[in-house]
């Protein structure tokens, strides 16, 4: 009998944000050190969301690097894009806050910066 291993794609998974208003994608595989990482953000229902307020700090577990929020602007509707800078190579992970005029979820997205 034959065991497949299939390999994890480098796509990364979608993330839902704390209180389960909003599904987050990062539209890159990867991130440069410095550079533009897109978001696309969907409802609930699984329709774009727009005019969104998203705000984004970039972190990497067990260490401690002078790492600041910044703003994100929609490009397209439902796409945000935040220039980021990482100090750092390897694995980071996108904290973040969305919000709207009624509410403001929180989220943590993996990444990884080469
Ligand atoms: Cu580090």
């Amino acid at each position: 009998m034959f065991l497949l291993l299939v390999a994890c794609a480098a796509d990364p998974a979608a993330i839902v944000t704390d209180g389960g208003s909003w599904t987050l994608e990062l539209v890159e595989d990867v991130l440069a050190l410095q550079g533009d990482a897109h978001l696309t953000v969907q409802d609930a229902d699984g329709s774009t969301a727009t005019k969104l307020a998203v705000l984004v700090t970039p972190r990497m577990d067990g260490m401690v690097h002078d790492d600041t929020a910044v703003d994100a602007t929609e490009e397209a509707e439902g796409t945000y894009v935040v220039a980021l800078t990482f100090s750092m190579r390897g694995a980071w992970w996108l904290d973040g806050t969305v919000a709207d005029d009624a509410r403001s979820e929180t989220f943590s997205l993996p990444v990884t910066v080469e």
